[in-house]
């Protein structure tokens, strides 16, 4: 068993798809597919770390595959799945949870920020879930990570784990497969303009699905006026825009809407600010609207017509699981021989 190239990624159906899970993951998502064989799981196991709705859940599964689909990505060519089809992953977790130190996961910001002040009142999954993306990456023995910003802590853990196996079994790695190195240390892939997109409301918080206020963020199946009102309601500064990047330092909402328009149209925000500075940002806001729209106008669309067809989408579904499946059964099969488990073959 060799490590080959692999991109792995996942979103959470948790509702509200947004423009920063778009401009942070999917869109690069879509790009990776002509360069690596790449793995887009909807991590169901992870969203149930804070309690779901069930048919709000299912929905919501169908809603990111259908956003996958609507992007770009290509399910036949590539694989698209939900995480709770394939065993594998849970079982490659517990296992990484015993090989994870408390101390690492301690450390972890996500969960200190999702737990709030009432931690003793968290999920056990929602601490360990750190340990199960581990799982998710490793489990495919992917070498790259496309991800936003924010999971740029979790990725380290990651490679952490992987590292931390290696050295722990490197005996039995050795006497049981070809590779002195079991596990690939995966890269996270941190890149484009827009790698942290920030709240509507508050340009010092990230845009999240779960921020309670719809105003924050726009969803990627917003119609035209919804994508208008929330870009006329963002939240702005006094001050014209300024002629140059400099100037958008310590202006958070200002930097935050110029990188979306600039990740959006592809042009830079030096760009930008050369045709923008000076002026006011309603002019700039009205390019934007029509900018976002024309852009995300055909993905709502598409993802419209995929939720009316809910066969098809489980369909995808259920055949990327398939897929999936046979390559973690593999690296779940070897894993088991390295930890020295009895098992069937
Ligand atoms: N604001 C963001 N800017 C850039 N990238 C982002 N991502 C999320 N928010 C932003 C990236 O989107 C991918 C999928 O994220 P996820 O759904 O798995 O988890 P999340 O980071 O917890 O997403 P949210 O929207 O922020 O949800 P809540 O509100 O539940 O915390 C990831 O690659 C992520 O980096």
């Amino acid at each position: 068993m060799t490590a080959i190239e692999r991109v792995f990624s996942g979103v959470q159906p948790t509702g509200n798809l947004h423009l920063g899970n778009y401009l942070g993951a999917i869109v690069n998502f879509v790009k990776l597919q002509d360069s690596y064989n790449c793995i887009y799981c909807v991590v169901d196991l992870h969203a149930i770390t804070t309690w779901q709705d069930p048919a709000e859940l299912t929905r919501n599964i169908r809603e990111v595959t259908a956003a996958f689909i609507a992007c770009g990505i290509d399910p036949k060519t590539h694989i698209v799945f939900n995480q709770s089809q394939v065993a594998e992953h849970a079982e490659l977790a517990w296992v990484f949870n015993c090989v994870a130190r408390l101390g690492w996961l301690n450390r972890m910001t996500q969960f200190k920020e999702k737990a709030g002040k009432d931690r003793e009142n968290a999920s056990v999954g929602l601490y360990a879930y750190p340990n199960l993306m581990a799982a998710d990456i490793l489990v495919y023995r992917a070498t790259h990570v496309p991800v936003g910003e924010d999971q740029k802590q979790h990725l380290e853990l990651s490679r952490d784990i992987a590292q931390k196996f290696n050295n722990d079994f490197a005996d039995s790695i050795k006497a049981h497969t070809l590779d002195p190195v079991f596990f690939p240390l995966p890269e996270p892939l941190i890149t484009g303009p827009a790698t942290r997109v920030m709240s509507l409301r508050d340009g010092t918080k990230k845009m999240s699905k779960s921020d309670p206020s719809d105003y924050s963020r726009i969803n990627l199946n917003d119609d035209a006026e919804a994508i208008a009102q929330k870009v006329r309601k963002a939240k702005t500064d006094p001050e014209p825009l300024p002629s140059e990047e400099k100037g958008l330092e310590h202006r958070p909402e200002a930097d935050n809407l110029v990188g979306i328009y600039a990740a959006l149209s592809g042009r830079t925000k030096a760009d930008l600010l050369s045709e923008f500075g000076g002026g006011q940002f309603s002019n700039f806001k009205n390019g934007l609207v029509d900018l976002a729209v024309e852009k995300l106008g055909p993905i709502g669309a598409e993802m419209k017509k995929l939720a009316a067809d809910p066969a098809y989408v489980d369909s995808v579904l259920i055949d990327g699981s398939d897929r999936a499946r046979v390559i973690a059964a593999e690296t779940m099969s070897a894993v088991k021989d390295i930890v020295g488990f009895i098992h069937k073959k």
